[in-house]
């Protein structure tokens, strides 16, 4: 049988003779060959050839998104489109816009020009992200930017034509041949909402707009959507056996309600069509999936690849596959810290290892892969021991010895939400709750007025309905957007009653900086700290992402905060946090400010350990935390 036979059989339900394995090690790959690091067996050789070499299935469902010597393949990437011949299909924009684009440096501009006006995207791929092994650029300068930029963007999806190009797609599928499945890629989102929020708006951005702007966000929507039908026809019409339609889902980000109402639907209008073209739906599942598992499960998805479970996630493989594993197929299972050195032992290896092989019997469904790729400082040796676990034990079916763990508890219990019940007081904190920052602006002015105490209304009214928020948001309740608006709310609550608090008050709640370390790109969490201490009112500077260890050091010997706030996301760049106080120690300025970290890799154990103030695993942690260290 061959690598792909056993893929296919997984994905149809059907039982292999032996568990499929198909490691994910394309970030490991680039980073290592680019860096000269290689192992000696494998230098000079492509990815796929060590693959075949180690006699494991190609991983083909994620490309390479910056092919070499084809600049015209990924031109539209700053709208969220590609003709790369993973896609299938070829990306046509009508005359009446006209496409300029220029590279400067390691920065490609790309503006396009209509009737309706203009709007430029601009892309960066630096030598620390090659370094790092990342396959797609930076989206720098997003496309929206200004109110007016929606309809713009709509003038250019309405003129959009997607062009069938499967040449070239059959002949990277004859490359892969019987070694693995060309899953054949479709739009980045999953549904033009989707689409919106991943490529067109600033990831924090887009929870904003689509509360504040939803006209706009809607109308332009709905001209996307005719552009993923036509993506959808012709990717139905392909030759491919199986196709990526959705990635990226995770329960805050594209949290349930949300994911409800803008993904669902086109989930089940993508699968219907890709079932009718005999095709397998498959999609990119590598976030936090607790709260979105039986929304998954409905989408009637054939395919969850790059499933991430506990100890990365709160959701464990058996979990996984009581919930899913009739009906989807899992493919993943190996959460990618199960091969780094310093957050697994031998021996975590070694039991993660044994308590998979019994979570997933009978082993029907399941192809074995990493989630969501290998990082570039894995152990290698993992990989292949994996190979050799599989090849020995996953001979199918799988036979039982009892052992069955339990999700993971979702959070610590939360308690119940306390306002005070002055009536007075209820209609700012409602305003506070809803992220009602016109009603803020209403009854603050009015309370005041009426000769309120500003301190009564700051300390009884506004302070305790964020820490409501922040509860809720934490117990699963809320939702970013609500966090996001609540926290502006709030902020213009202070900046309201500013002027009626004593001097102390305005300057004892303390500045803090909060930035995501180098090398890391992710920011939607460190925005969310910072919205909700700039909600608890502190005064805070936000570097952004990708924060290089001079650049904090010079921020803090510049604006004196009390507090540093650092933020990963990355196992990979966890250390960066480590190099931030170090060298704020060779500044002499360690003594001068409190350093707190946080992020999904990190606890407080490692902070401890790289001599950081505190830890907080959450935006509501975060402010108890810096609020203790400002108040001890
Ligand atoms: Co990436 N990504 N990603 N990603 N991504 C993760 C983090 C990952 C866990 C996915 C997975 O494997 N299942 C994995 C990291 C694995 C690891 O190293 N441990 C990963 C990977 C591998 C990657 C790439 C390498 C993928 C690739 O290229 N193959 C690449 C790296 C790019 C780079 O940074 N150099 C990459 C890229 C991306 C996107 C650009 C597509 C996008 C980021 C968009 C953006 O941020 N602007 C993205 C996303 C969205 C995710 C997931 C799905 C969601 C992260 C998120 O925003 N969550 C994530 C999966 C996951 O986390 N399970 C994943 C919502 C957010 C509110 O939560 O950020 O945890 P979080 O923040 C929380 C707490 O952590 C805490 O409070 C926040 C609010 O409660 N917190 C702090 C955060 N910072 C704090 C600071 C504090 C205190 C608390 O200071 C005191």
């Amino acid at each position: 049988m061959t690598r792909k036979e056993r893929m296919l059989m997984a994905v149809r339900g059907e039982v292999p003779d032996v568990l499929p394995y198909a490691p994910r090690f394309d970030l490991w790959y680039r980073a290592n060959s680019y860096l000269g690091t290689l192992p000696p067996q494998h230098r000079g050789r492509t990815a796929d050839a060590i693959a075949r070499a180690e006699g494991w299935g190609l991983h083909k469902i994620i490309p390479d998104f910056l092919p070499e010597g084809r600049p015209e393949d990924t031109i539209h990437r700053g709208i969220g489109l590609f003709s790369l011949r993973e896609n299938g299909c070829r990306i046509r924009i009508s005359p009446k816009v006209e496409v300029q684009s220029r590279q400067e440096g390691s920065t490609r501009h790309v503006e396009y020009h209509t009737p309706l006006g203009s709007i430029g995207v601009a892309e960066v791929v630096t030598e620390e992200m090659r370094r790092a092994g990342v396959s797609v650029t930076w989206l720098k300068e997003r496309a929206i930017k200004r109110l007016e930029d929606y309809r713009v963007l709509a003038y250019i999806f309405e003129n959009i034509e997607v062009l069938p190009d499967y040449a070239r797609y059959a002949e990277w599928q004859a490359e892969i041949g019987d070694d693995g499945i060309a899953c054949l890629m479709g739009p980045s989102g999953a549904s033009p909402m989707q689409h919106i929020q991943r490529d067109l708006l600033d990831a924090t951005e887009f929870f904003i707009e689509y509360r504040d702007h939803q006209k706009e966000v809607r109308h332009l929507a709905e001209a996307i959507g005719p552009v993923l039908e036509q993506m959808l026809s012709v990717v139905a019409g392909s030759p491919a056996e199986m196709v990526l339609w959705g990635s990226n889902f995770d329960e805050m980000i594209t949290y349930a309600p949300y994911f409800e109402k803008e993904i669902l639907p086109w989930l089940h209008k993508a699968g219907t069509a890709l079932r009718d073209g005999g095709k397998a739906h498959l999609c990119h599942c590598d976030g936090e999936n607790l709260g979105l598992l039986d929304l998954i499960r409905a989408a009637g998805i054939g395919v969850a690849e790059a499933v991430c479970p506990f100890p990365m996630t709160k959701v464990t493989m058996a979990e996984y596959y009581r919930r899913w594993g009739d009906s989807i197929t899992i493919f993943g299972g190996i959460p990618q810290s199960l091969l780094l050195e310093e957050t697994a032992s031998e021996q975590d290896f070694k039991d993660y290892l044994d308590g998979f092989f019994q979570d997933i019997v009978p082993g029907t469904r399941i192809i074995v892969g990493i989630a969501d790729t290998t990082p570039p400082n894995a152990v290698f040796d993992r990989l292949i021991r994996l190979g050799e676990r599989v090849e020995k034990a996953g001979r199918l079916p799988l036979v039982s010895t009892g052992v069955y763990r339990e999700v993971a508890a979702r959070t610590a219990s939360v308690p119940a939400p306390q306002l005070v019940a002055d009536q007075v007081l209820h209609a700012v904190q409602n305003a506070v709750i809803d992220g009602d920052r016109d009603a803020i602006r209403l009854h603050i002015p009015a309370l005041l007025e009426q000769g309120m105490n500003a301190h009564i209304i700051l300390h009884e009214g506004v302070i305790p309905a964020m820490n409501v928020v922040g509860q809720q948001f934490k117990g699963g309740d809320l939702f970013i957007p609500d966090v996001l608006l609540a926290a502006r709310a709030m902020s213009e609550a202070i900046r309201l009653l500013e002027p009626y608090l004593s001097s102390g008050e305005r300057s004892g709640r303390g500045k803090g900086l909060i930035g995501t370390v180098a090398g890391d790109l992710h920011d939607i969490g460190k925005n969310l700290v910072a919205a909700m201490l700039r909600g608890a009112g502190l005064e805070i500077i936000d570097l952004g992402a990708n924060v290089a260890t001079d650049a904090f050091v010079e921020a803090v010997a510049l604006h004196r905060p009390n507090v540093l706030a650092l933020s990963s996301l990355l196992t990979t760049t966890m250390p960066e946090m480590r190099e931030v106080i170090d060298a704020m120690k060779a500044a002499g300025l360690r003594e001068k400010v409190r350093v707190v970290i946080g992020g999904a890799p990190v606890n407080a154990k490692y902070a401890a350990d790289i001599g950081a103030d505190g830890y907080a695993g959450d935006a509501s942690d975060a402010v108890s935390l810096v609020q203790g260290l400002l108040a001890g």
